[in-house]
């Protein structure tokens, strides 16, 4: 189905647009593609940072405790840490950082809050790929979100090649919305972040948007960024090669945006996976996130 929501809400109307961050050019761009790419948003200091954060977190038990790792299918490799904004102050200030969170409110158009955070290792030799899938599909269905009115921020801590599954998009293919037929089992999440088969497009879908709208990779070395449309089509390989691709993603959800009943039908999902706790961010006084 065509999208009947913008891509850049502050465009909603001319009066309502907010200045920020992006050009005009960048801002066009993010409309027409649904997604945006520079390097050099994080130095390798504050990279470094996130890594060392990535490690404490993924051995500690109190996280575990919670539910928010996934491992690799049939390994104890951390596949993903959930909720990594609400155990890292670090992370939490991430997120709060006004050259980031000004980026977030404009394309938004509104105030915004972290509806997830996770860390994705892509481990070498042993990462698994995630197959094409629009995340508002599952943010919707399973969430509550009504509309596509949500970005994520990829951060990549290690080097992201071409090899080691960086990540892929269909540019434009964010003004589709593909309906995923059948219903959703219950606590579809205990599989779906570790291989997810429920709430993904079929394979003619994929072949439609495919041919129809190209794929490009994000790559680029530790600190690059990627900003893209919650309705993105994306995908990344498994990755055979020995260097890791681990990035760190931050959900912004506009507030005007906020969770209802999961279109599912089925209970909302635990608070690590999607925060239902609409609060508008609040940016750092100023000082750059460390
Ligand atoms: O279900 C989710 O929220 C997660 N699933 C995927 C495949 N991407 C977005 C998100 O991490
Ligand atoms: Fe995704």
């Amino acid at each position: 189905m065509r999208r009947p929501d913008p891509t850049v809400w502050s465009e909603r109307s001319r009066e309502s647009r907010r200045p920020g961050p992006f050009t005009d050019d960048e801002m066009g761009a993010y409309d027409a593609k649904g997604f945006h790419i520079e390097e050099g948003l994080l130095t390798p200091a504050q990279v470094q940072g996130l890594w060392s954060e990535f490690d404490r977190l993924s051995a500690d038990p109190a996280v575990a405790g919670s539910g928010a790792i996934v491992r690799e299918a049939g390994t104890d490799a951390v596949r993903s840490v959930f909720a990594v904004h609400r155990h890292s102050r670090l992370i939490d200030a991430l997120a709060r950082t006004p050259r980031i969170l000004n980026r977030a409110r404009q394309i938004l158009g509104s105030e915004v809050y972290i509806h997830q955070s996770r860390i994705n290792a892509m481990p070498g030799m042993v990462g698994k790929g995630f197959g094409w899938h629009s995340d508002f599909e599952t943010w919707h269905a399973e969430d509550g979100l009504p509309s596509p009115r949500a970005l994520s921020l990829s951060i990549a801590l290690t080097d992201n090649f071409a090899f080691n599954g960086g990540l892929m998009l269909m540019p434009g293919a964010h003004r589709t919305y593909v309906p995923c037929v059948g219903a959703t089992p219950d606590d579809n999440f205990r599989e779906s972040l570790t291989e997810q088969k429920v709430g993904v497009p079929s394979d003619d879908a994929v072949y439609d948007l495919g041919y129809a709208f190209g794929i490009e990779q994000f790559t680029g070395p530790a600190g690059s960024a990627l900003f893209f449309d919650s309705n993105s089509m994306h995908a990344s390989s498994n990755n055979i090669t020995p260097y890791s691709r681990a990035n760190v993603f931050l959900v912004f959800n506009s507030v005007e945006n906020a969770p209802v009943a999961p279109f599912c039908g089925n209970e909302p999902r635990p608070s690590h996976v999607a925060d239902r706790d609409v609060v508008p961010l609040t940016p750092l006084d100023g000082t750059e996130f460390s």
